[in-house]
């Protein structure tokens, strides 16, 4: 595997709208960002990808976009953005933008101009089926947000459009050249502006299985899940390729997709040495027990699932390239909340939760407020919810006979509002989100009412706190020490088969560094492959470690305890 400056880094995803609120409209903003600029330089992290800030209608948070060469002005202007990129670059610090190009808003000009003239140049930037009356839509397909994928293309009766996710976000036609040259041109358009790379958007969807066709229905919708379709389509290494070679590499920008369905075979493709990405997320985890019928199907999940899903993908990428590792993301539940156990909320436990999957072999990924241990928010009515596959999610579960409180509880304790509350910067008000609420002004989503207590500024002057934990965990990747075993060297699964433990190795050229961390309440007594040389890392700093007692090779872990040890 060829090595890239990115490989050391940690990298870090802001959700721009809950950020940092510089001019108090209850939005976070770019300005937002420049003045937190200085905290997360000395968090530790060097790529910071920010979640959508273009010009958009808002339908989907931003993953909507309406205008890709302009700044949605809730969030700022241009010149606040290349402020921004100059104000990042000074400090270090490496601005990854959001690149969603399998769907527009339906207020983009291409769109609207679709509208206009179908038959047009901008009516081939989309998938149009002509349905007369009484005929059925083109397939059965079910969009990811709920109800079918077709819809009636504005000012027309007897032409549909295609939309996977929500329907003010149609489809782009990747089958057509002239639509892939328009969006390599914005691409380099923004890599020109300075930016080091992107994130890119449910890319796996851009391939349609052609000619379209329906699938058996799976719920009592009448539709089917898209996912059979994804994996039916052949092809999209010609379009990624494509858009490798004219915008990613002359740049050399760093690349992350967002790919789900991927078949095995197309890994090396993907992240392998000049692969169409520099890297792609490691959603086993996330999806876990997940059902296509719903989120009131899901199964639950336990700590030795989430392990051999960690270890699932490790195997799988091996030294093939790089995956990026998270405990969650903008469209997840906090992570403290979903992988520990329910009542587990302890500054130990998610310290441990952290350990374990910082230090797998890959690049790590922090999502804001995850350094702080932040957690699931409350929610008490379906009225409070802004995020709409939250709102698709109740609809599903209602619709198949589950009792309304309890679709409640199912669909708030996976919803994605509960990583869009603000940051909890403050004990004071509204988390000082907001630098200076102008009268009558709110944050956009309430925050959690944890926020007295758990915050930025009670945790930096709290040394045993998460955060500082958090900082620590960088600093020891980061450590030119550790570089071959940390960054380059091979991760090797540890006591697999014990219950409650996940532990690994990683093993470089001059070090081996052993991960230990014990998922229950009750101490565990695991065996040590070799003597420790030296403690790294502790989650417990009180608690007693002999291991080399007398030469005993076993080391007993407290409940909720991480280690990282050298051996030697
Ligand atoms: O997410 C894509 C998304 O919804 C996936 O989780 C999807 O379920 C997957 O492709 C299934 O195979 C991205 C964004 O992160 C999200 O916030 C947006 O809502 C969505 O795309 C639409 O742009
Ligand atoms: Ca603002």
């Amino acid at each position: 595997m060829e090595k890239k400056w990115w490989q050391t880094k940690v990298a870090y995803q802001i959700y721009p709208k809950s950020f940092y609120d510089s001019n108090g409209d209850g939005i976070g903003d770019l300005q937002g960002i420049i003045r937190k600029l200085d905290y997360l330089r000395d968090l530790g992290v060097d790529i910071l990808w920010l979640s959508p800030v273009y010009v958009s209608p808002l339908a989907d948070q931003g993953y909507d976009i309406a205008d890709y060469y302009d700044i949605d002005p809730r969030f700022g202007t241009m010149q606040d953005m290349d402020q921004l990129i100059a104000e990042a670059k000074k400090r270090g610090l490496h601005i990854i933008m959001d690149l969603v190009v399998n769907h527009c808003s339906d207020e983009n000009i291409w769109f609207r101009k679709a509208c206009e003239d179908p038959e047009g140049r901008y009516g081939k930037f989309f998938y149009l089926r002509t349905v007369k009356p009484g005929e059925p839509l083109p397939t059965n397909w079910r969009s990811y947000f709920g109800g079918p994928v077709w819809d009636r293309l504005p000012g027309h009766d007897d032409i549909y459009y295609l939309h996977v996710f929500h329907k003010k976000q149609p489809d782009l036609n990747w089958e057509n050249p002239d639509l892939r040259e328009e969006v390599y041109k914005m691409i380099n358009w923004w890599l020109d502006k300075g930016i080091s790379g992107f994130r890119i958007d449910a890319i796996i969807n851009i391939k349609k299985a052609l000619p379209m066709r329906s699938y058996p229905v799976d719920r009592e919708d009448g539709l089917a899940d898209i996912g059979q379709m994804l994996e039916e389509a052949e092809g999209i290494g010609e379009f990624l390729g494509e858009m490798r070679d004219r915008c990613f590499a002359p740049h050399d920008a760093f690349t992350v997709g967002e790919v789900f369905h991927e078949k095995p075979e197309d890994i090396p493709l993907f992240i392998g040495d000049g692969g169409y990405f520099s890297s792609m997320y490691d959603f086993a985890e996330s999806v876990l027990g997940q059902s296509p019928r719903g989120w009131h199907r899901n199964d639950p999940i336990t700590p030795d699932d989430y392990k051999h899903a960690l270890f699932g993908t490790q195997k799988k990428i091996g030294n093939t390239g790089f995956i990026s590792i998270i405990l969650e993301n903008h469209d997840q539940p906090r992570g403290v909340s979903y992988f520990l156990p329910e009542g587990v909320r302890t500054p130990a436990a998610k310290k441990m939760l952290a350990t374990g999957y910082f230090f797998v072999r890959g690049l790590p990924w922090i999502y804001q407020g995850q350094e702080l241990g932040m957690e699931n928010t409350v929610i008490r009515s379906i009225e409070e919810v802004d995020d709409i596959s939250t709102l698709d999610q109740y609809r599903v579960a209602i619709e198949d006979d589950v009792p309304a409180e309890e679709a409640l509880r199912i669909v708030v304790r996976q919803s994605r509002d509960n990583a869009r509350t603000p940051y909890q910067w403050t004990g004071g008000d509204n988390a000082g989100f907001m630098e200076t609420a102008a009268p009558g002004a709110r944050p956009w989503l309430p925050v959690n009412p944890n926020y007295r207590e758990l915050n930025l500024e009670a945790e930096a002057a709290d040394p045993d706190s998460v955060y500082n934990y958090y900082r620590q965990l960088i600093r020891l990747r980061k450590d030119p020490a550790y570089t071959d075993a940390l960054i380059y060297g091979d991760l090797v699964p540890y006591l697999e088969e014990t219950s409650n433990a996940l532990c690994y190795l990683r093993k470089g050229e001059s070090h081996t560094l052993l991960i230990m961390t014990n998922w229950q309440d009750a101490p565990q007594t695991l065996p040590l492959p070799g003597q420790v040389r030296k403690v790294l890392l502790n989650n417990m700093e009180d608690s007693d470690i002999r291991p080399c007692d007398g030469g005993a090779l076993s080391i007993r872990l407290e409940g909720w305890q991480a280690l990282v040890l050298e051996l030697g």
